[in-house]
């Protein structure tokens, strides 16, 4: 058994409210699961660890990445910082079509070689948990070594995997998009699913992406194998595709900053968790705000997460997540922590293991250096990590 003690505990317990605080608190474990949670003075007896006052936090939850590609397109951010768009930059065989090409020229051990100084960004910062989604491979061999190099990195943090076969038209498919959706909903899903690579499936619902009909056909195919859905939804415009993602009682339906009272009445009655990426939104120079205050109202549960991706989210810190949340969506310190750590859990369907200190779950923890919550939220670019806890170790 080990005890840490002397510690002020934001536990974000859903039957706690706000941050769910317990002052001089103590958080005990056997093996990898939290025992016990509450004051230091009832705490079990075991190996001591004496936090000295420092503040104590779920281990954070990163649960929506991109992480695992090839190549970077810091050469298109100096174009477009020249003046070319996006959509020159892609007819020049640039963008997602670039990263598509390194990555399938990428071995699995490179795909797992490059993500690494990636995540321990991510773990640097307290992250015990990190979604890693597939849709830079584009065909069955290639998605299956992304998703097979995302779970090796399983040995730093608890990896998620969800499948994002239909992201993006590969060239070979050009003025083929329901060829493609054949192949994702009759080859990939199947292989991906039979080799119990993937947690979850996601598409990307948008004009530059698949139509609702393809998306439905993709969750159809997810339905039949037994796995959930979630959805790159209303980034750019409204298909209304979180309400079609609702109901398929998805997950979670993420960006959203086109969504309407609408998706939001759908989202809430199907419980489905809004992620907000605002990595994407500041990366962009995006001017449209999700719909916060109607999502607040709705009682959706928000997250926040990286987006990290080459091309529109080159983000590797939730911390500075959590900053632009509350800088630009105007997000508040507790909507923030609960973002990156309980619903964040509730996005990947695993709030019965992570995302809160509770226990039952698994000890994942992230002790820190300061004086109040806030802080994690208000610095930009200051890592107050005092130390990680991954599985009670
Ligand atoms: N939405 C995005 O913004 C990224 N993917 C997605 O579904 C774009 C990814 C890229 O440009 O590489
Ligand atoms: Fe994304």
């Amino acid at each position: 058994m080990r005890v840490w003690r002397n510690a002020r505990l934001a536990t974000l317990s859903p039957r706690l409210p706000g941050l769910g605080v317990i002052e001089d608190g103590a958080v005990a474990a056997e093996g990898e699961r939290i025992v016990y949670v509450g004051p230091s003075a009832d705490a079990p007896a075991g190996e001591a660890i004496d936090c000295e006052g420092r503040w104590i936090t779920p281990g954070l939850i990163d649960c929506h990445t991109h992480l695992v590609h090839a190549g970077d397109r810091a050469h298109e951010f100096e174009l477009r910082l020249e003046g070319a768009t996006y959509e020159e930059i892609a007819r020049a065989g640039g963008g997602i079509a670039s990263t598509v090409k390194a990555t399938r020229e990428a071995s699995e051990a490179e795909l797992v070689a490059s993500a690494r100084p990636r995540l321990e960004a991510l773990v640097s910062e307290g992250v015990t948990t990190v979604e890693v989604k597939s849709g830079y491979g584009l065909s069955t061999v290639d998605e299956v070594k992304l998703l097979r190099a995302a779970r090796a990195l399983g040995d730093r943090a608890s990896i998620v995997t969800t499948f994002l076969g239909a992201h993006a038209l590969p060239p070979e498919y050009a003025g083929n998009p329901d060829a493609y959706i054949d192949l994702v909903c009759e080859e990939m899903i199947p292989a991906v699913a039979e080799a119990g690579l993937a947690d979850a499936v996601d598409a990307f619902c948008e004009g530059i992406g698949f139509t609702p009909a393809q998306t439905e056909r993709v969750f159809q195919a997810a339905r039949v194998r037994g796995l959930p859905v979630k959805l790159h939804a209303e980034q750019l415009s409204n298909l209304n595709g979180a309400a079609l993602a609702a109901q398929y009682g998805a997950l979670s339906a993420d960006h959203l900053e086109h969504l309407d009272a609408a998706g939001v009445a759908a989202m809430s009655r199907a419980g489905t968790t809004a992620v907000l990426l605002p990595g994407a939104f500041y990366f962009l120079r995006d001017e449209k705000i999700p719909p916060i205050g109607a999502l607040r109202a709705a009682g959706v549960p928000m997250a926040v997460a990286t987006d990290c991706n080459p091309g529109t989210s080159p983000l590797t810190s939730l911390l500075l997540a959590m900053n632009i949340a509350a800088t630009l969506f105007r997000l508040t310190v507790e909507e923030c922590l609960a973002g990156v750590t309980r619903n964040a859990a509730r996005a990947l369907g695993r709030l019965d293991q992570v995302g809160a200190l509770e226990a039952g779950k698994l000890c994942d923890l992230a002790i820190w250096d300061i004086e109040r919550p806030a802080e994690l939220v208000y610095r930009m670019g200051f890592n107050p990590l005092h130390a990680r806890v991954w599985r009670g170790r």
